[in-house]
């Protein structure tokens, strides 16, 4: 592991915002009040949702730092930084979303396994990098690629991190090669967040521990858990890897992955809000629907499983309205 380490305790964590509500406090997981997900269409880096299984990882040496490409592939490499920085960069806002956001309103309904999230386990966020197609083509992987010669068709990400709930070993997960391959799916290899630099380097401003740094993948429009950060190793690999979503037999849960605020404004735009009125001056109102009509189940009974996961029912809202028409 040139250059970074992942500790076995708790002393050397980052300095986090008081106003972020602690859900758990080692491994840390804390999501922002509700108001910091409307207030600004980019969730500023403080505000973002922080969701870790361990200790956040220590760069000791930015120079060493690589990321080594292994399994089913011709001509395994390590890659430095600069290799990453060589390739064009992209700035990508997408969305990433816990799988266990809202769970605690699954777990009114029966009691739930995990860390409990209120609504706010989401963020959005303008990743910037090179694309996952770009860097596995420098290693010899063509675009639109299904399969390696070798027999790869999975692209595994492997952390630093030690995992309570991996016995101590590293965070990771996998995804499909014709994903990683596909410039269009926009998987990246971020090195900065709202244009704030994840890297360690003199002359830049931030190091940000909470959320990867000095590298991680982003992989829009899925569950914010293939998004393995403090990346170490990449491999490719016949199946998909046994991670901790897979074994919990999470479904991909699809979500759009630019904008949270902005969507919200459209459908206000459009008065595809339903409104309730149940008090003289309250309204509750709730979203139930996509651009592409899909519908969102109604209520949260219908969706609880044991891990307390993909919470998708209507999120109702109570607004207050003070001096209205209404
Ligand atoms: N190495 C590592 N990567 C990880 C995790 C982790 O604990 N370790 N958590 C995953 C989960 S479950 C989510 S939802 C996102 C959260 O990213 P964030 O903390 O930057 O918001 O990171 C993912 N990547
Ligand atoms: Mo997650």
């Amino acid at each position: 592991m040139p250059g970074i380490r992942g500790p076995s305790e708790y002393s050397q964590e980052p300095p986090r915002d008081p106003c972020l509500k602690v859900n758990a406090k080692e491994p840390f997981n804390a999501e922002p009040p509700r108001s910091a997900l409307v207030s600004s269409y980019v969730t500023p880096v403080h505000l973002f949702y922080k969701r870790n299984h361990g200790p956040i990882p220590i760069v000791d040496h930015i120079e060493n730092y690589s990321v080594a490409v292994t399994g089913l592939i011709d001509n395994p490499k390590m890659l430095f930084i600069k290799d990453i920085r060589s390739l064009p960069k992209y700035n990508v806002t997408a969305t990433l979303q816990c799988a266990g956001n809202r769970r605690t309103a699954m777990s009114k309904v029966r009691n739930v396994r995990g860390v409990g999230w209120d609504v706010s386990a989401i963020g959005n966020a303008v990743w910037g990098g090179a694309k996952l197609a770009d860097v596995l083509e420098l290693l010899g992987i063509p675009k639109l690629t299904g399969f390696t010669t070798l027999g790869g068709s999975h692209v595994e990400f492997v952390s630093v991190d030690r995992c309570k709930e991996e016995n101590g070993g590293p965070y990771k997960a996998s995804i499909p090669l014709s994903q990683a391959t596909n410039p269009d799916a926009d998987v990246l290899l971020a090195y900065e967040m709202n244009g704030e630099v994840l890297t360690c380097h003199h002359h830049q401003r931030i190091l940000n521990r909470d959320h990867g740094f000095p590298l991680r993948v982003v992989v829009p429009g899925v569950i914010g858990a293939r998004s393995v950060k403090w990346l170490d190793s990449i491999n490719l690999l016949a199946e998909e890897c046994q991670e901790i979503t897979k074994k919990e037999k999470v479904k991909e849960e699809k979500i759009k992955w630019n904008c949270i605020q902005a969507w919200i404004k459209e459908i206000t735009k459009k008065e595809k809000v339903k409104e309730e009125k149940i008090k003289w001056n309250c309204i509750q109102a709730w979203i139930k629907v996509d651009s592409a009509a899909n519908v969102q189940p109604e209520n949260v009974e219908s969706v609880w499983n044991l891990r307390g996961v993909l919470n998708t029912s209507w999120h109702r809202v109570l607004l207050r309205l003070g001096h209205s028409n209404l």
